[in-house]
């Protein structure tokens, strides 16, 4: 652990929460990013090459601090709400890599089962709670679970909703926000303000100059941080995890960073043409995995060979998930119809 000591709070010196995490954390970090990264990868290039012929690829390259500097310090029951750029997310909170591929290809052994297909799963024992598709309306769903908790007498489990800018400018943000400030529910709303929804630049979906900004109409916490640095995500999140955590309510975070490739695999072309060529060079250089790298190895705790790019064993271990993906069978017909209703409610089909 080092001891360097960058923060002030109350006049007394603090060490900044990254500084507080031992060296195999930081492997694992640094692991955790690369998994991210060539999951990305792995897809992208199944899609291309026909292995996967169902659904659409929606890329995280470039977002990769979010989802690991947000999770990382989160405690094993805590909740996740994670959208379509945050499937690594499903693994970092406990699926196996084999489960989110069966979900990908729309197998049996998915956690839907086949009926639906990438992000549009949960998983209620591992706190994974399933994100709406009307994007924004997740944070109105965000509000009803940890209300049932709070009925519950529990108070310190933090849930945690990621969104996009784009979907910032809807009208159940606000709704699901205003009611979590009122109501001070440990909410953390995670905005990865990645410049554009769809082929909608930021400016047209928000009209402060930052999203963060947002906060102060619920008068709660909103930070505005560099979401291509792990250590800034990582402390930032741990503020927030203490504040939520404590009963003081909600907090936002939005996350500054670029979407390096299309909305979706269907829009890669296309959306070369709605953003300058330089603008996306420009973020091609603040490569969150470059800068992790250089700030592991300016501890003095890492020789070069040490940090391996990429791990290999990571891009075979998700192959491996996806050949398994592609040879486990399809859904029965039958099963269409089975876990739509909660029998135990009492109705069934
Ligand atoms: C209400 C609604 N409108 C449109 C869509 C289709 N759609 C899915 S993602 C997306 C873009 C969202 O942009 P943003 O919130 O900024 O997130 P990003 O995709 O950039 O990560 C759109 C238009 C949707 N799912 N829900």
């Amino acid at each position: 652990m080092s001891t360097t000591r960058t923060r002030r709070k109350n006049g007394q010196q603090r060490v900044a929460f990254h500084e507080r995490l031992e060296k195999s954390d930081l492997i694992e970090i640094y692991r955790r990013l690369w998994f991210a990264r060539l999951f990305d990868e792995a897809l992208y290039d199944a899609k291309k090459k026909g292995r996967l012929r169902r659904g659409n690829v929606y890329g995280s390259r470039g977002q990769e601090a979010i989802m690991v500097g947000t999770t990382y310090p989160l405690r094993p029951d805590d909740f996740v709400s994670p959208i379509h750029r945050d499937m690594p997310v499903f693994v970092f909170r406990g699926m196996t890599v084999e489960q989110v591929m069966c979900q990908v290809w729309g197998k049996a052994e998915a956690p839907t089962r086949g009926k639906d297909s990438w992000s549009h799963m949960g998983d209620m024992n591992l706190g994974i709670v399933h994100s709406t598709s009307m994007l924004g309306s997740t944070i109105a769903v965000a509000c009803g679970v940890l209300w049932a908790q709070r009925l519950d007498g529990r108070r310190d489990r933090v849930l945690v909703a990621y969104t996009g800018e784009g979907a910032t400018a809807t009208g159940p943000f606000h709704e699901g926000l205003n009611f979590a400030a009122v109501h001070k529910l440990p909410l953390i709303v995670v905005v990865e303000n990645n410049q554009y929804a769809y082929s909608t630049p930021v400016e047209l979906e928000v009209p402060t100059k930052t999203v963060a900004e947002r906060a102060l109409g619920y008068g709660i916490p909103g930070y505005s941080i560099d979401g291509n640095d792990f250590n800034a995500v990582y402390d930032t999140m741990c503020e927030a995890l203490d504040h939520a955590r404590a009963g003081n309510g909600p907090v936002i975070i939005e996350c500054v960073t670029y979407r390096l490739q299309g909305h979706a695999d269907h829009d890669e072309t296309r959306a070369r043409k709605y953003r300058p060529v330089e603008e996306i060079e420009l973020w091609e250089k603040r490569d969150p995995l470059v800068r992790y790298r250089q700030y592991l190895l300016s501890t003095g705790q890492f020789t070069e060979a040490e940090l391996p790019e990429p791990p290999l064993d990571i891009k075979e271990q998700i192959e491996r998930a996806i050949v398994y993906a592609i040879s486990s069978p399809d859904p029965e017909p039958h099963t269409a119809l089975e876990d739509i209703y909660d029998e135990s409610a009492g109705v069934s089909l």
